[in-house]
């Protein structure tokens, strides 16, 4: 149950290629840029470095749309600066991991050029094609159901063409076009693009909405959920749809099962909270990847309104007890039945954690972001770190203008609210609002690496980066963080991460088991290893002074604040808002 694997106890630093570092000053980074920062990220702690899409693409969706699966975005560089960054990384025992998008492809890639080309085409059952359900008084064709876009929630996921005069179906935007899994062919030439990267040296592959690739081939409406609207979420009918571990075990044994050492897969998976189906991906014998990505934690504060898009850009209320249950919910089922997790607060899709789960003022920004570096360092799974959040970077400033957003969300999201609301400041007001919280920009500002160069040493000084860099980068930026001694965001993840590989039997292997259950304040729990040695990490997820007691004695290791004396069992601790300990029973 508790096997020893590499992918366990690996650190993955997940590196937004646009955004990391530009080497040759055309104001998008670039995979030169990820090579040269090596020694920056092993000095870290990192050993695996997830790269989202770096494949050539229009980039209507930032790379998730891809037009060539094995060549490299010009911008970006060549396949022969990843096998040189594959190299750099093996000499420092390192490995790297790419993302697979293989729900879709661009609406560029030459398989749905041929596919759109027409009725006969060989390649046209590689997509996913319908006639129109009717037409309407005017003629009008309409689509085969209300399905609609995950990204621009207003429109329809099914998009006309008028070359064959039939709907394609596109879950994501029109430039995402959904690839039909069910024929095998499709099947075969994404085992055949696995194949082309692991020959090469990756370690694995983070696989892209990867539960979505089986639909309801009856393709049934969506129940309704946005009042008003004509269209709905259809993802009850796609997402682990019904050949879904089918597909899985398949590649598993056509291409996964064939490569030593053992390949890393981590399943993004959303709309999915089922524990069991869950279990049955990942389970360690039967499961068919070695983890996923859940959504349960950062979705903690999302409810849905009446607004398209709304879901994803609701600002809720939490309460400590919520993230205790929901981070319990997995750790357990995870330990106690032979799974296992993946550990994130925050991606390419999600606001800046510091801001989005604590507080980003100039007063708490440090000890919430050093809060979370503790939680996440100390949970049961394999740990994911994304760019920036070793500096504790936060959320783009609310004095930005929309323009300044360039997510395809985001903008679909700000215009459905104006054509919905023309005019009504409320209802604008509230979008910018969520959007300055829950917008993907938030996490896709260029890497602060300096404080002296108006480009914080992303690009060069007279060049305009791609996204606005934030306007804190003299305060928050990696050469003051790394500066030998700073007790700075950066250092402290050091510390964490070394503190983690350096006691695996705890960290890695150990049990999991929540203390002080019912604190309003305090999220804390216990690391038990097979030898009884016991970690305690206490967490004030709280802007307000808080109490805890232990159950027995213990001995503090770090914390966010300043170390403590050891605490006496029993003795009623006060913590400060937003401290977190990790103490060690003696
Ligand atoms: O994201 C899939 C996904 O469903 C969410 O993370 C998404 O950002 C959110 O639901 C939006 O409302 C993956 C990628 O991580 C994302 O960047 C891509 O846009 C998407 O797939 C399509 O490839
Ligand atoms: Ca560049």
């Amino acid at each position: 149950l508790r096997a020893r694997k590499w992918w366990k106890e690996a650190v993955v630093y997940q590196v937004y290629p646009a955004s990391f570092l530009d080497t040759n000053g055309d104001g998008r980074g670039d995979v030169n840029g990820i090579t040269q920062k090596l020694d920056y990220l092993k000095a870290l702690g990192v050993d695996v470095i997830w790269v989202s899409p770096i494949y050539d693409s229009p980039q209507a969706d930032m790379g998730y749309d891809i037009s060539n699966y094995k060549s490299i975005f010009p911008p970006y560089g060549t396949l022969e600066d990843v096998d040189r960054l594959i190299q750099e990384l093996h000499k420092r025992g390192m490995k790297l991991v790419m993302d697979l998008v293989v729900n879709h492809t661009s609406e560029q890639h030459p398989w749905f050029l041929e596919s759109r080309s027409s009725l006969d085409n060989p390649k046209r059952d590689w997509y996913i094609w319908k006639k129109p359900s009717g037409y309407d008084a005017d003629g009008n064709p309409q689509p085969p159901n209300n399905w609609n876009q995950i990204l621009g929630e207003a429109k329809s996921a099914w998009i006309y063409d008028e070359v064959t005069k039939e709907y394609y179906l596109a879950v994501f935007t029109p430039e995402q076009p959904d690839l039909n899994w069910e024929n095998p062919d499709v099947r075969a030439a994404v085992h055949d693009i696995l194949r082309f990267w692991l020959d090469k040296g990756v370690a694995g592959f983070r696989m892209d909405v990867i539960n979505l690739i089986s639909k309801d081939q009856t393709f049934p409406d969506g129940e309704i959920v946005i009042s008003g609207q004509k269209y709905q979420p259809g993802t009850a009918h796609y997402a682990n749809g019904p050949r879904l571990h089918e597909f899985l075990q398949e590649m598993k044994q056509e291409v996964l099962s064939k490569y030593e050492p053992e390949v890393m897969t981590v399943g993004e998976m959303p709309f999915v909270y089922d524990e069991q189906e869950i279990l049955k991906i990942v389970h360690h014998e039967k499961g068919f990847l070695n983890m996923i990505f859940n959504f349960e934690l950062v979705e903690l504060d999302a409810q849905r309104g009446d607004m398209p898009g709304d879901f994803r850009m609701s600002i809720g209320a939490w309460a400590v007890s919520d993230l205790r249950r929901v981070v319990n919910k997995w750790q357990r089922l995870m330990v106690d039945n032979g799974g296992w997790n993946s550990l994130y607060c925050e991606n390419h899709d999600q606001p800046r954690s510091v801001s989005h789960f604590c507080d980003d003022s100039d007063k708490f920004r440090e000890y919430g972001s050093k809060l979370l570096a503790l939680m996440e360092a100390t949970l049961c799974g394999t740990l994911f770190v994304y760019q920036g959040e070793e500096l504790g970077m936060r959320n783009v400033p609310a004095s930005w203008d929309v323009e300044e957003y360039k997510d395809v969300e985001s903008i679909n999201y700000w215009k459905s609210v104006n054509e919905m609301y023309p005019g009504n400041e409320a209802k604008l007001l509230q979008a910018r609002k969520a959007l300055q919280a829950k917008a993907r920009d938030n996490g896709r500002t260029p890497i602060q690496w300096d404080s002296t160069s108006p480009n914080a040493g992303f690009c060069p000084p007279d060049v305009e980066p791609w996204m606005r860099i934030s306007d804190d980068y003299k305060t928050v930026n990696a050469t003051a963080q790394t500066t030998p001694g700073a007790p700075s965001v950066y250092h402290f993840w050091q510390q964490m991460l070394s503190l983690r590989k350096d006691n695996a039997d705890a960290f890695i292997y150990g049990d999991f088991d929540l203390v002080d259950e019912n604190n309003p304040s305090v999220f804390s729990y216990v690391r038990t290893t097979a030898s009884g040695e016991r970690w305690v990490t206490v967490l004030n997820f709280t802007g307000k002074k808080a109490e805890w007691s232990a159950e027995a004695e213990l001995t503090w290791v770090a914390g966010n604040y300043d170390l403590r004396p050891s605490a006496g069992g029993n003795v009623k601790i006060k913590l400060r808002p937003w401290e977190g300990l990790l103490g060690k029973s003696i």
